[in-house]
């Protein structure tokens, strides 16, 4: 991914039917995937806590999802993702307040910088791509992932990238038309895999995402996992 694109998503629980539905909406298999994410922080989660996600991905590398500038109201969430390494380690030393480690990549900072694995799972995921009609598809498709992890938890999402914030609420209006076309009610904000496993597995860690979630005003995905 280039750097600096803005992620504009929305999970839903997919259903049954939700692949039928999709290639009745002129969807298009992109391509089934199996993938490792293996996710660090500190200790004290610093990171998650502060909205940052640092995670490997099996084929991918190092992905840094950064909250955006904005504020973010509803089910939607809206990340910044960071790819280069230097980029990374660089916001890495920013959130964690610290300096002078160098030029080296992420796996030569983890030590220093205190981070450790949290999570690591196995996604299969389906991923779909999606041009609605009357609109400029072209510019920004809508892509859906249906996703299943090896603990059992399966989500869908719906995503729009973006490259820079006025574009956003554009993204956010054709991510709910095509919620509505889908069938996917988003009154309630579905938790991302990870927040699942983490309260099934280290309920600890869990916990302490929701201090600080409960004094935030969004949700972090949290509810009802
Ligand atoms: C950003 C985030 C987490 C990290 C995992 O993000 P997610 O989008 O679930 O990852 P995935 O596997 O779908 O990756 P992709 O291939 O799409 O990049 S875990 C929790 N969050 C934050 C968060 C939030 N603030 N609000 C909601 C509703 N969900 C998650």
């Amino acid at each position: 991914m280039a750097q600096g694109l803005i992620e504009v998503e929305l999970k839903f629980i997919p259903g049954p039917g939700t692949e039928e539905r999709l290639q009745e909406l002129g969807g298009t298999l992109e391509h089934r995937v199996t993938f490792r994410d293996t996710y660090y922080d500190t200790p004290e989660l610093k990171l998650m806590r502060a909205d940052y996600w640092l995670r490997q991905r099996q084929d991918s590398g190092w992905e840094l999802k950064c909250p955006g500038a904005a504020v973010v109201s509803g089910p939607h969430t809206q990340y910044k993702e960071l790819t280069a390494e230097p980029a990374i380690v660089s916001q890495l030393c920013e959130v964690l307040e610290t300096e002078g480690l160098g030029a080296g990549g992420v796996a030569a900072v983890l030590s220093p910088l205190g981070l450790q694995e949290v999570a690591s799972f196995v996604t299969n995921r389906s991923a779909w791509k999606l041009e609605l009609l009357g609109g400029d598809e072209e510019k920004s498709p809508l892509r859906v992932d249906l996703d299943t992890a090896d603990f059992g938890y399966a989500v869908g999402e719906v995503e729009v990238l973006v490259h820079e914030e006025a574009e956003v609420p554009a993204a956010l209006e054709k991510i709910h038309r095509l919620s509505n076309m889908l069938g996917v009610p988003v009154q309630e904000t579905v938790p991302a895999k990870l927040i699942v496993y983490l309260q099934r597995f280290h309920p600890q860690h869990y916990q302490r995402l929701l201090e600080v979630n409960s004094s935030r005003e969004r949700p972090q995905g949290t509810k009802h996992p």
